[in-house]
């Protein structure tokens, strides 16, 4: 059947869409970043990838922003999702569409899914009562609510989870029969273990699945929001923004006519802020309409700033415009993707990022390229030749047992990497690329080539050859980062002479002279840019 046809060679990754209702924060940039790495992946691998990003524009939350603003709600929008779009570009974040969720051919996704709903019976005119946190544009039961004071030391009600004020709210809505989907969404999930990653986000939804879920509502009366879509049919109410923003997913595939080819294939990246909507919300919609469902939620934590979750709410955000600035776009990229582990939180502080910094990029990676290329080792600047006499231990060469471990680290190292992409465990990719650069170093370290001397011929083909091994292996470390650092990538491969054209994962075939094949490269010219990949960062106290 075409639902179940799935076209090997494309792939389609989304980030959540962003609210209007403030300027982007660091958190945000990491989402974009996560999808970013894995969209260059895929490009890398071969894939035909769509990434999708954007803003979520539609509720009560941007309505009431706007008017505190004092500025029409789609000025005001449009500004602010210019500075999420600014910022993405800025951080080469490589998006292929940045949907708004304003745009028209939103508006009529989202009311042909509706219908869709609707005609299956899906939908039904009911009455709402319950709390109701508008920062989250969230429903919540009694279970999930508890006491606060807020700033004035005022008794009021809040989400556990959180943290945000909830209202009472009691209304005429058009209910969704979420009710009915709770055994399929278990199903579904005992089936795949993968969809939701990492696997204990997997088991969080699990257990939210043990209990009866209660049906939800779908709408809000046109009186208390009008900043969003009218319902199909009746105007008197305004479609849930939840349902409003996911379909945002199946807009950017081509919905409602042409996104099969995108839609077999959809891998979503969110926070644990929004895991029930996309876990359990999206799915229900999704198995209600007949449509296929994602193939994997990723699932990260949070950057939390003096231990609180980064939020515009609470005040702790940092900027990433500023960071990128501070440590450089591909500074902050790899830092984001090299510290922060999706099951844990991880707090942010300026120092951790300069001490990283300038140990892998400044010190490991960028210490190793300036070794190796150096023109007192390397005087004809040229990509050096490797001479199989000279490195065989078993047969009289000068290699030891070290230098075959880290051979074999090299030599697995594309697979390793994959998988950890697979599994959105970037940080594990980037410490098993470090670890091995590490390794490299070592390498050199350990047969000290500036030790050796040109006049002699023996000595100089094993000269040329440690270099061509160490060549070698920063040609794999500079393919396997380009999803990461871009920037760096480029410079570390033109440094090489790698060319554009060759820097797929197709073309990493690791020190083919080591198993008697040709190698491309060797007796090649450097490229002549300096090859400066990171330059350390002074602590400023
Ligand atoms: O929830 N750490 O939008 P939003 C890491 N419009 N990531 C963070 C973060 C933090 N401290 N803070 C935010 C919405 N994020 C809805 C989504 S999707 C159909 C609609 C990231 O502007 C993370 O991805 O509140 C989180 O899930 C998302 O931003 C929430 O962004």
């Amino acid at each position: 059947s075409t639902l179940s046809c799935k076209d090997d060679r494309s792939y389609y990754i989304t980030t959540p869409i962003f609210y209007v209702n403030a300027s982007p924060h660091l958190g945000h940039l990491y989402s974009a970043v996560i999808a970013d790495c894995l969209h260059r992946y895929k490009l890398l691998q071969g894939f035909n990838s769509k990434f999708g990003t954007g803003t979520d524009e539609h509720g009560l939350k941007i309505q009431q922003a706007a008017e505190a603003a004092g500025k029409d709600p789609l000025n005001f929008c449009t500004d602010v999702s210019e500075r999420f779009k600014h910022l993405f570009n800025s951080c080469n974040i490589s998006y292929t569409d940045y949907i708004r969720t304003t745009e028209q051919r939103h508006h009529q996704a989202v009311k042909h899914f509706w219908s869709v709903l609707w005609n299956k019976g899906l939908i039904y005119k009911g009455s709402y009562e319950g709390w109701y946190s508008t920062q989250d544009e969230s429903f919540l039961t009694s279970l999930q609510v508890g006491d606060a004071l807020d700033s004035s030391g005022k008794e009021i009600k809040v989400s556990l989870e959180s943290g945000h004020k909830v209202e009472w709210m009691k209304e005429e809505n058009y209910m969704f029969r979420l009710s009915a989907f709770r055994s399929q969404l278990l199903d579904w999930l005992r089936g795949n273990p993968r969809a939701i990653q990492p696997e204990l986000f997997s088991q969080i939804v699990q257990q939210v699945l043990q209990e009866d879920l209660a049906d939800l509502s779908v709408s809000r009366q046109r009186s208390r929001l009008q900043w969003g879509i009218p319902v199909p049919g009746d105007a008197e109410q305004t479609i849930y923004v939840w349902l409003d923003a996911l379909v945002n997913y199946l807009t950017v595939a081509g919905y409602p006519d042409k996104h099969d080819q995108w839609w077999n294939v959809a891998h979503h990246i969110v926070g644990k802020d929004i895991l029930k909507f996309h876990a359990i919300y999206w799915p229900a919609f999704l198995l209600g309409a007949g449509l296929p469902l994602p193939q994997t939620i990723y699932v990260h934590s949070h950057w939390t700033s003096g231990g609180k979750k980064m939020s515009k709410s609470v005040g702790n955000v940092v900027d990433p415009v500023e960071c990128s600035q501070k440590f450089t776009i591909d500074g902050i990229r790899y830092f984001l993707l090299r510290q922060c582990i999706p099951e844990s939180d991880s707090d942010y502080t300026d120092d951790k990022v300069r001490k990283l910094l300038n140990a892998e990029l400044a010190d490991t990676l960028g210490g190793l390229l300036n070794r190796c290329t150096a023109p007192a080792l390397n005087p004809a600047q040229v990509y050096p030749a490797f001479c199989p006499q000279s490195f065989p231990y078993e047969q009289g060469g000068r290699a030891v047992v070290e230098d075959y471990h880290m051979l074999d680290s090299v030599k697995n190292l594309p697979a390793v990497v994959e998988q950890h992409y697979e599994s959105m465990h970037v940080y594990k990719a980037l410490e098993a690329i470090i670890a091995c650069v590490r390794k490299t170093n070592g390498f050199v370290q350990r047969h000290a080539p500036w030790k050796l001397d040109r006049r002699d011929s023996e000595d100089q083909r094993w000269l040329d050859t440690i270099l061509h091994v160490s060549f070698e292996c920063l040609r794999i470390y500079g393919t396997l980062l380009q999803p990461i650092v871009p920037g760096i990538s480029n410079i570390l491969l033109s440094r090489l002479g790698v060319q554009p054209g060759e820097r797929s994962l197709a073309d990493v075939n690791f020190l083919p002279r080591h198993q008697g094949m040709d190698c491309p490269f060797e007796g090649r010219a450097l490229g002549s840019d300096s090859g400066v990949l990171f330059t350390r960062l002074e602590n400023p106290n």
